[in-house]
């Protein structure tokens, strides 16, 4: 037993209190590198960060006009973090796990998984790998995603449990978490840290701090200077970043892989970043926030930023930056068209995968459903 009267100093800790507290960027707001952080990434490699970033953006358009119209029930824009999605999923290996939240279209995309399956689940159409249950939370075991969860945080404890089950297993694999700076006042937060300081879980929890939780401001949130502050008490080594830029997103998701691999246990995350658009579609941000703010962070865009980087090192030029938009707009306005015309699941999916015999309420539910509808049919008052 180690002597409890002893007294603790900084060194103790094992790692670099001040990476919590300061702000690990690789290129500055302008897309200009910080000399001797640049990582040695092949230019392909760079290229793939960008358009996946590039296809979220423009799928996360397509869902949401696809909202308005009708053809979604709801609908948590991405707009603005696509860095965080994209940089840390890509850290990942094929056979990791990440447990996401629901705004990270990027990090679906950058596992493989492509915008049919993504689209299919958001109209619910007949290919819904979910068969209808829930609706904007997306996942997939092929792809090692768990759906997110609808209750804020909870995947956080998961992520840690599956990661210390792995290393009991001895499997290789690291489990990621991804959350809001809302799910760090859960307990499911605390919960999870705790387990993941204690058994040197192969985990990598990642805060996307997008400034706020719904109408909450991360000011409201939380009396800690940084989020990342948090994971110290843990002992758990903890980094603050700017997520808008991809590649301190990507070059610390990728150390904090690497340790959880090689033994060395969990790490905190903290991108800093910022939610662009509404918290869902069922939100008006303009009775929270100024349209200032808004307008401030739109030039800190994570995409733009990174184009500009890109050009500067002439791994890109502008025209090969137009071809590529002009590309997977048409490709994904293609699969928009496919999917919406895919016909829609058949209502009574939502009795199904609940009781493997169904009970006799459940039963009698299902006949006065097929009643309605039978009247709604002949009276002619049904949706097209
Ligand atoms: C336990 C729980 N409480 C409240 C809600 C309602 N709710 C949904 S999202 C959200 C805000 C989450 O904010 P944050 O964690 O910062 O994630 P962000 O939406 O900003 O990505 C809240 C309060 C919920 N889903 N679950
Ligand atoms: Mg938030």
């Amino acid at each position: 037993m180690e002597n409890p009267f002893r007294e603790y100093s900084l060194s103790d800790l094992g790692f670099d209190l001040s990476r919590a507290l300061g702000l690990y960027r690789v290129i500055n707001v302008d897309g200009m590198p910080i000399t001797g952080r640049e990582p040695s990434l092949s230019s392909d490699l760079l290229l793939n960060m960008y358009i996946f970033m590039v296809r979220a953006r423009i799928l996360d358009e397509w869902i949401l006009k696809l909202q308005r119209i009708g053809k979604v029930a709801l609908h948590a824009p991405n707009k603005g973090q696509e860095a965080v999605a994209v940089g840390s999923a890509m850290a990942l290996d094929r056979d990791d796990w990440l447990f996401p939240s629901y705004r990270e279209l990027g990090a679906y995309l950058a596992r493989g998984m492509s915008e049919e399956e993504i689209l299919d689940r958001s109209m619910i159409n007949i290919d819904d790998p979910l068969r209808g249950s829930e609706f904007a939370i997306y996942g997939h075991r092929r792809y090692n995603i768990i759906p997110a969860p609808v209750p804020v945080g909870s995947q956080i404890p998961l992520a840690v449990g599956a990661a210390i089950a792995a290393k009991i297993l001895k499997h290789k694999t690291v489990t990621m978490a991804i959350f809001g700076d809302g799910a760090t006042s859960r307990a499911d937060f605390h919960v999870g840290l705790n387990f993941a300081g204690v058994f040197k879980a192969p985990v990598v929890l990642v805060i996307q701090n997008n400034q706020w939780a719904i109408s909450t401001p991360a000011i409201r949130q939380t009396a800690s200077r940084t989020f990342a502050i948090k994971g110290v008490a843990y002992n758990i080594p903890s980094v603050r970043i700017d997520g808008n830029d991809i590649l301190a997103v990507y070059t610390t998701a990728l150390e904090a892989v690497e340790r959880a691999r090689t033994g060395e246990g969990p790490t905190l995350i903290e991108a800093v970043t910022y939610r662009l658009g509404p918290h869902t579609t069922a939100d008006d941000p303009t009775r929270y926030r100024y349209k200032e703010e808004v307008e401030f962070f739109e030039k800190l865009d994570p995409i733009p930023r990174f184009r500009k980087y890109l050009i500067l090192k002439g791994i890109m030029t502008e025209s090969e930056d137009k071809r590529i938009w002009e590309e997977w707009s048409a490709k994904i306005e293609d699969i928009v068209k496919n999917c919406y015309n895919k016909p829609q699941l058949p209502v009574e999916v939502i009795f199904e995968n609940v009781y493997s015999k169904p009970t006799w309420n459940l039963l009698e539910q299902q006949e006065e459903l097929k009643e309605s509808l039978r009247l709604i049919n002949e009276l002619g008052l049904g949706a097209e």
